[in-house]
Parts: C-alpha cells; sequence; structure tokens
C-alpha cells in the first residue's frame, strides 16, 4: 500500500491469483478469531522464509487512522459545548499575543501553534488529565512550551489568571506581574511544573519521569497508581536528538503510563517539517520499531465515508504517494485544486468525492482537529497495556486564521493581526465581539453562570481540580534532626591513608543509604560509570533498580561486589546516556513538588560530559527548582592521568557559573566535601531552598587531614586558611590560594618557598570561586544602591584585609576561574589555571605542562615579589633553574 514490493506480474495486470488468496484470506478471517488469523499469517510468513523467501520489510501502516471507526470509543462529552469552549480560549489566546504585540512591539509569542493544537490540548483537560490532590497523585502533563498561550487562555475562562495577568503576558515586570513567555517552574512555581520549551527535553524527561513513578512504586515509596506521563511535543521538535534517543527505554520498561502526543500539523518555524517525505509515516516507523504502540489520528470524521466508499483501496494508496509539502499545499488552496489534485488522477476516485462540494472539500477536517477521533485515541492510550503509546495527530499549523496564516510557511511567527483578519477570526469561532469593539481585540469570558463556564468547571471538578498548578507536597526534614552521625567521620582524615575524593564521597554516599531517616530517600543515579568512581560496593548493599528483577544469574556471582539487579533495587544504572541520567536526576529532584517525595537525586559522572554536553538539562533542571547533588567526577584538567583532552575538564566550573541556584563547590578534602553536602541536605531538604548542588570529585588519592579548627564556615563561604606561614613576620610574604585538586600544589609550594627562599606563604583552600562571585558582586550591588549606608565587604576582602604579601590562585579550570574575584582583593592577583588543550599524560607532566604544579606557583610568587621590587631578577632567574623550569616550552593555550 505504500508503495513498496510491486513486482512485474502485478503490474501486466495477471493478478487473478491475488484475487484468490484475497478471497481464502477474507473467508478464514470470516471464520476465525484475528489473533487465529494472525498467528496464519505468521505461519505462512516464516514457511516463506524457511524456503530462502526474502520478504519486504515493512514497519509502516497505511496512512490511515489507526483506529478503525468500528472501534471508536464513543465521544461522551457535549461536542457543541466543547467546541463553544474551544473556541473562546482559541480567541483569549490570540487576543493575549495580538495585544502583547501592539502594546509593545516584537514582544512575541505564537499563536498558530496553539491553533493546531487546541483539540488535543481540550480533549485531555475535559476528558482525561487527572489534577493532583492529597488522595491521587494525578497525572503528569508536559505541554508544549510555545502552546502556552492557550494554557494562558483556559486558565483565564476557568478563573485561575486575571485579566491583568493576560494583559501583561511576556511582561513580568509590570505591576501585578505578568505572565512568562513560556512554561517556566522558576518564575511561575504555583502554575508550571515542567520548562519545556528547549525543544527535545520534554519528551526525554517525560520517558525518565515515567520510569521514575515506576521506581518509586517498586521501591514502595507511593502507591501502584495508573496515573500517566503525557508529553505534548511539536513534530519538528522530533529533530531534536533527546526526543527519539531515549524511546526505546520506554518500550523496554514497558511503560504503559507514557503517552507521547505528537501535533503533527507537518510544520516547523521555517517551512514544512518533511516537504518531500511525510513525518507521520517516519515517525510511525521511528516509534513501531521501538516497540511502542502508534495511534495515527490522521483524518477527521469528515473523511470517514470517503474512505468507506474506498473498497479497491485507490484513496489508501493516493495519500500513501503524496508528500507533506503537498498535504500543506491543500491547506493554503481551494476545493477544486483539492479535487484535481487528490482525486483528479483516476475516474473512481472523482467519484468518490462527486457529491461534496468544493468549499468542504477544503475544510475537511484532519484528524487532530477532530475531537471524536482525538479522544477515541487518547482512550485508546490510556487502556493499551504493557507499551507505551504515542499518538500522531495530523493538524494544521496556523488553524483558525484562515489567509493570516492557516498553513503558511510564516505562520509560525504570526502575531499581528489587523481589523479584518480579527473579524474574520471571531466570525469563523462565534466569538460574540461586535465589529466596534473587535480593532481592541478585547478579551472575552462569559460570567460564571454561563453554560459554557459551568461545563468546562464541571469538568474540571470531575477530574480533580486545575493543570498545570505546580505546588509543593512533601513536608520538610526535620530540622532537629542533623546528620552529624553520616559525616563527622568525614570530618578527622584518613590517618595517613591514601583516599581520594571520589572515594570518600562513595563512603559518604554509602552511610548516608543506611541512615534511618535519609537512606530511603537517597537515589544514586550513574551513567555506567560505577566502577569508575569506586561504587560498585554499591551494587550489593542497594542493588541496581530493574524492573525485571535479575533473570539470569551473574557472571560474578561468587564475588562479594557482584551485579546485583533487583527489583526494589535503589540505584539507577542508566547505562551510557548522560542525557538520561539528568533526566533521572530531574524527576528525582523534583519528586518533592511532584509526588510530595523528598528524594535526594546524587548523580555521579565524567565531570566533562556535564555542562559541557547536557548543559541544557541542567538549565531546567534549575528552572524545575530541582534539590539534589550533581558530583562531576573525575575533575580538573590535570587529575585525570592518561585520558587526554577529551576527558579532561577544565572548564566545568565555569560553565557551573551561569545557573543561578546552583551552588558550585571544588573541594580538595574529604572533610569539605562532607561539610558541603551536609549543609547541602539542610538547606535544600530541611530548610526547602530551590538551590542544588554541583560537587567536584577527583580521583587523585592522598592522605586526608583532619578539618582544621573552624574552617567551617569559610568551607561553605568559598574559602578559608588552610594552612598559615610558620612565620608571619617574616620579610618577604604571599598568600596562596589553592583549590580541588590544585590544593596540595600551593602546599607545596608553601613549603619551597619557605625552605628555599624565605618566603613565608598562607595557604588557602578555595573551595567556591563561585559562591566568592556572587557574593562579591551582589556585596557591590548593594553598595550602589546604598551609597549612605555602611559599605558591604565583600567576603573574599574580609578574608584578605589583614593578609600581607603577593597573591597567587592556581586551579585545575581556566585561569579566568580565580580572576574573576582578584577585584575584591587588597592587591593584584596572579592566577595560574589549565587554559588549552589537555594531552594524555600523568599528573606531575600534566601539571607541568599547565604550569600549575608547586613549581609554576613558586616560580610565579617569586616573580610577584619582583615585580613589587621586593626581590632582584637574578633570584627569579636562579629559581628558574632550581625548578627545573623549562622556559622554552610551548605556551599550552596555543598547542
Ligand atoms: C532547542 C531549541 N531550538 C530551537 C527552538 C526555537 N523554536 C521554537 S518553536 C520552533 C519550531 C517548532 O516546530 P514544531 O516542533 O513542529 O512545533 P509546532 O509549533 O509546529 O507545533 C523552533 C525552532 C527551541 N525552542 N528550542
Ligand atoms: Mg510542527
Amino acid at each position: 500500500m505504500t508503495g513498496n514490493g510491486s513486482y512485474a506480474g502485478a503490474e501486466n495486470g495477471d493478478d487473478i491469483e491475488v484475487k484468490e488468496w484475497i478471497e481464502s484470506f477474507d473467508t478464514v478471517l470470516q471464520d476465525n478469531n484475528p489473533p487465529h488469523v494472525r498467528h496464519i499469517l505468521e505461519e505462512i510468513q516464516a514457511r516463506a522464509q524457511a524456503s530462502g523467501m526474502s520478504l519486504p520489510y515493512e514497519v509502516n501502516t497505511p496512512y490511515i487512522n489507526t483506529i478503525p471507526l468500528s472501534e471508536q470509543a464513543a465521544f461522551p462529552g457535549d461536542q457543541e459545548m466543547e467546541r463553544r469552549i474551544k473556541s473562546l480560549v482559541r480567541w483569549n489566546a490570540l487576543a493575549m499575543v495580538v495585544r502583547a504585540n501592539r502594546i509593545e512591539h516584537n514582544i512575541g509569542g505564537h499563536i498558530s501553534t496553539y491553533g493546531s493544537a487546541a483539540t488535543l490540548y481540550e480533549i485531555g483537560l475535559n476528558h482525561f488529565f487527572r489534577a493532583r490532590s492529597d488522595s491521587f497523585e494525578g497525572d503528569t502533563i508536559y505541554f508544549q512550551g510555545h502552546a502556552s498561550p492557550g494554557m494562558y487562555s483556559r486558565a483565564f475562562l476557568e478563573g485561575r489568571l486575571s485579566v491583568q495577568k493576560l494583559e501583561n503576558f511576556r511582561r513580568e515586570l509590570k505591576p501585578g506581574g505578568g505572565l512568562s513567555s513560556y512554561p517556566h517552574p522558576w518564575l511561575m512555581p504555583d502554575f508550571w511544573e515542567f520548562p519545556t520549551v528547549s525543544m527535545g527535553l520534554s519528551p526525554i524527561m517525560a520517558i525518565y519521569q515515567a520510569r521514575f513513578n515506576r521506581y518509586l512504586e517498586a521501591r514502595g515509596m507511593k502507591p501502584v497508581t495508573d496515573a500517566k506521563v503525557w508529553a505534548f511535543l511539536g513534530d519538528g521538535e522530533t529533530d531534536e536528538p533527546e526526543t527519539l534517543g531515549a524511546i526505546t527505554l520506554a518500550s523496554r520498561e514497558k511503560l504503559d503510563n507514557l503517552i507521547f502526543v505528537i501535533n503533527c500539523n507537518l510544520q516547523r518555524l521555517d517551512g514544512p517539517v518533511r516537504g518531500n517525505g511525510k513525518i507521520i509515516q517516519e515517525l510511525e516507523a521511528a516509534f513501531r520499531g521501538a516497540g511502542w504502540n502508534v495511534i495515527k489520528a490522521i483524518w477527521g470524521s469528515d473523511w470517514d465515508p470517503i474512505f468507506a466508499g474506498d473498497t479497491d483501496g485507490l484513496l489508501v494508496k493516493r495519500v500513501g504517494e503524496m508528500v507533506d509539502g503537498e498535504f500543506q499545499k491543500l491547506v493554503v488552496e481551494s476545493g477544486a485544486y483539492v479535487r484535481q489534485h487528490v482525486f483528479g488522477s483516476d475516474p473512481r476516485l472523482l467519484k468518490l468525492v462527486e457529491n461534496i462540494p468544493d468549499e468542504k472539500l477544503r475544510t475537511l477536517r484532519t484528524g487532530g482537529h477532530d475531537p471524536r477521533k482525538v479522544y477515541a485515541a487518547y482512550k485508546a492510550a490510556v487502556a493499551h497495556p504493557g507499551q507505551p503509546t504515542v499518538i500522531l495527530a495530523r493538524t494544521i499549523k496556523g488553524y483558525g486564521l484562515g489567509e493570516s496564516g492557516e498553513g503558511k510557511n510564516v505562520t509560525h511567527q504570526q502575531k499581528k493581526l489587523d481589523e479584518e483578519e480579527l473579524k474574520h477570526f471571531r466570525t469563523r469561532f462565534g466569538i460574540p465581539i461586535s465589529d466596534e469593539q473587535i480593532a481592541e481585540a478585547p478579551f472575552y469570558r462569559p460570567p460564571d453562570d454561563s453554560p459554557e463556564i459551568e461545563y468546562l468547571r464541571a469538568r474540571r471538578e470531575e477530574l480533580g481540580g486545575y493543570t498545570p498548578k505546580r505546588s509543593v507536597r512533601s513536608k520538610l526534614l526535620d530540622p532537629s534532626s542533623s546528620e552529624n552521625d553520616i559525616f563527622s567521620e568525614f570530618f578527622t582524615g584518613s590517618e595517613g591513608r591514601e583516599v581520594s575524593t571520589t572515594m570518600a564521597f562513595v563512603g559518604m554516599l554509602r552511610k548516608m543509604l543506611r541512615d534511618p531517616e535519609i537512606g530511603k530517600l537517597v537515589v544514586p543515579i550513574v551513567p555506567d560509570e560505577a566502577r569508575t568512581f569506586g561504587m560498585e560496593s554499591l551494587f550489593r548493599q542497594v542493588g541496581i533498580y530493574s524492573s525485571r528483577g535479575q533473570l539470569y544469574e551473574p557472571v560474578d556471582l561468587h564475588t562479594l561486589l557482584y551485579y546485583r539487579e533487583a527489583k526494589d533495587g535503589q540505584i539507577l544504572e542508566e547505562g551510557i546516556t548522560e542525557a538520561g541520567s539528568m533526566a533521572s536526576f530531574i524527576a528525582a529532584g523534583s519528586a518533592y513538588a511532584t509526588h510530595g517525595i523528598n528524594t535526594i537525586p546524587f548523580f555521579i559522572y565524567y565531570s566533562m560530559f556535564g555542562f559541557q554536553r547536557i548543559g541544557d538539562l541542567i538549565w531546567a533542571a534549575a528552572d524545575m527548582r530541582c534539590r539534589g547533588f550533581l558530583l562531576g567526577g573525575t575533575a580538573g584538567r590535570t587529575t585525570l592521568s592518561g585520558e587526554g583532552l577529551q576527558h579532561q575538564d577544565g572548564n566545568s566550573h565555569i560553565l557551573a557559573l551561569p545557573v543561578p541556584n546552583l551552588r558550585a563547590y571544588d573541594p580538595a578534602f574529604a572533610y569539605e566535601v562532607a561539610v558541603i553536602i551536609e549543609d547541602g541536605i539542610d538547606r535544600m531538604y530541611r530548610k526547602g531552598e530551590s538551590i542544588f548542588y554541583y560537587i567536584t570529585v577527583m580521583n587523585e588519592p592522598y592522605p586526608m587531614p583532619p578539618m582544621p579548627e573552624g574552617s567551617r564556615e569559610g568551607i561553605l563561604k568559598g574559602m578559608y586558611r588552610y594552612r598559615a606561614a610558620k612565620n608571619p613576620k617574616a620579610k618577604l610574604r604571599a598568600q596562596l590560594f589553592g583549590s580541588g585538586a590544585i590544593l596540595r600544589e600551593a602546599i607545596r609550594a608553601q613549603e619551597i618557598l619557605e625552605e628555599k627562599f624565605d618566603v613565608a606563604a598562607d595557604v588557602w583552600s578555595v573551595t567556591s570561586y563561585k559562591t566568592l562571585y556572587y557574593d562579591g558582586i551582589s556585596s557591590e550591588r548593594w553598595n550602589l544602591l546604598h551609597p549612605e549606608s555602611k559599605p558591604r565587604v565583600p567576603y573574599v576582602a574580609q578574608c584578605l584585609a589583614d593578609a600581607p604579601g603577593v597573591l597567587v590562585a592556581a586551579s585545575d579550570y581556566l585561569k579566568v576561574l580565580p580572576s574573576m574575584i582578584s577585584q575584591w582583593m587588597p592587591r593584584r592577583l596572579a592566577a595560574l589555571g589549565t587554559d588549552g588543550f589537555g594531552r594524555s599524560e600523568g599528573r606531575p607532566s600534566l601539571r607541568d605542562f599547565f604550569e600549575v604544579d608547586a613549581r609554576f606557583i613558586v616560580l610565579t610568587t617569586l616573580n610577584e615579589l619582583l615585580r613589587e621590587g621586593k626581590i632582584e631578577a637574578s633570584v627569579v632567574q636562579k629559581a628558574i633553574k632550581e625548578l627545573q623550569i623549562n622556559t622554552d616550552k610551548p605556551d599550552p593555550v596555543t598547542v
């Protein structure tokens, strides 16, 4: 049917044999049930294969609706009433965007996307989407980001948003507040739950959300329910690799709690999604191939009688041949064109539509605009067991805009309508606004006791309340119970034993998992990297989550740390997908709102594959007010021996800077990690702050010192004096700032400077340049606005107020990291860092290559003293020799 598999015999008209086969098939079908007939066909197929025939492989079904009319669920609503409500939603959505752009030229907004998706949402909102309540978790819905005007408009009709809010669409800073352009929980924390407008993120988030819901059920943390996760996507959005990249997880995990609705309006921003192909068929093949249940809703009820007359399959064949560019053209053309183009090639086709006038032919509804088809698709989807479902609904972009946009390539950006266009829209949807008023594009809401508002409210009441709506339903953890027990052992040092901060962290994780209060809440997440981080002991301790348990005997069963999968396993071992792992982090980090459960995710990964690779998902997590800990393992550009430039992260702390509510730390010692995590749990889960953490950990083993007295506050604020100079009265003085992997180089430099050059240096551990930077800029801002008050002194400046000598910083990150706080230091700062590509090398060679080791810290300190006139150039020259520094080595930034 789709054009494949023709052969010469058929073209010769030699089809008597075919007819006979079909007749006998029909007879078999009449006498038997469908499963039996399927069995017969499978047997025949097996027979053909065994006899060496290669059969054509076809993942597509014909270009018709998946649900035949005979199996279409009856529509239970008042169709006319729902049409009127939908028209009102359409109108106010349009008015909101048009008005906003009149008030402020080019403020933006979208009309045509919601125009195409209105029926898809309205059917959901009137019949399917159950709200969250105390007794039921509710359905979880990812609304297509730039369809937001429709959601606002409906909330206005529901009485949840005022005219003023609508008036201030995209002008959130106006008195009384406004509405954010897209779904942003950060900006509208009582309304939006999921940020979806960065395309491709909502599908992957939805998949992992659905899986996380199962995880919570399997671990007994929430009741087993039939709640669904719905994700509304654009067809253009499916080009994003994240959209389709994780769909096999959903089928493998049999996520029948997941439904994708893809709004197939065949257009994206610039033009057709697949002008020369068929996006619906392409997606059908992808999803079917991946093991999803696919429901195509291409044709509306208007087409049912036409297809019913198509007994010889000519029309199915014809529409199967047409490409999307042609379907799009039909939208903007006349009925006569449709007749000629679709049906004109064969008199038998023309006969199918001979009784349909041109005007009607032009406006035959597509599946996604027909409430009955959409209802039937949803009904089938929610009832479908054992597989996730995708609904491919054919719609028209800019539906309702007529000449001013419907189906046009420019429709995506249409946001200004003139009086005539507004009139046309008003009349088409029957909005009671007079010709005199229409130019104003006023909002229109019928009175509370109107049948429309009563109907709409009754429907939502039946479904448990309004949606979208975000609320924090979890209770904070008891502030009086402290995790001291968990963390205190890490404050005392390792007594000479060499451990890495990663090992120390894993020790903390193990203890947290055993804790009676938070143990159950901890969600360890790894993208196939547990062994890299020495976490395999956790496999045995808490198990790896698997919905199927463990169907095989693991090869290492006889070992202590065998690979244990379990139905109630606690670890999310995601395989090689940082994006998927981050999506799990997001589900777990937002469960305090979505499910009212304070899960505490710890996602540990190769730091280089974090911000650099999945930065946009991290941004989404921030927007969503996720809580939890991201751990950048094997962090820094010189700590990871041997791996070379792909794995060596010298930028993650730079890339962490733009995420406002992310607290980023680069600790060097176990006690620093412990203090930061302890405080993080306290702030996020006992105080309820909307922050999350990025902590870098390393795999370089060294003895962990005990926590210096009084350092706790400094660790959290970003810096503290780790070790003061032995001889503070010395003539030559310096302050050395080290962090993370490079702190120990600073400590060694302190020793060399003292022993060989009579320079007395203090060493500071800088745990968070970001925290220091934020503190600095906010102090400056306060001072700017309060000229007559006592100025606030940034924490850096407070720390260094009486610190004498030259200032030298070194980190395993770009030099700009320390430099950004130098403005609050009492004197010039010389910064060392790891700018440039790395090399596959060992640590000492890399630190020499990037010029961040103790020798270079010493040299830099001496050079700073030279600049200040405290020592002679010859001393520095001598030092270069003594330190065996090659002055001819290439600049690491350029090689
Ligand atoms: C990652 C990303 N890239 C680009 C955009 C800009 N953008 C917004 S809407 C859009 C077109 C969307 O087309 P489609 O997914 O088909 O949705 P439709 O509006 O047709 O329903 C684009 C490119 C974005 N929001 N996110
Ligand atoms: Mg589209």
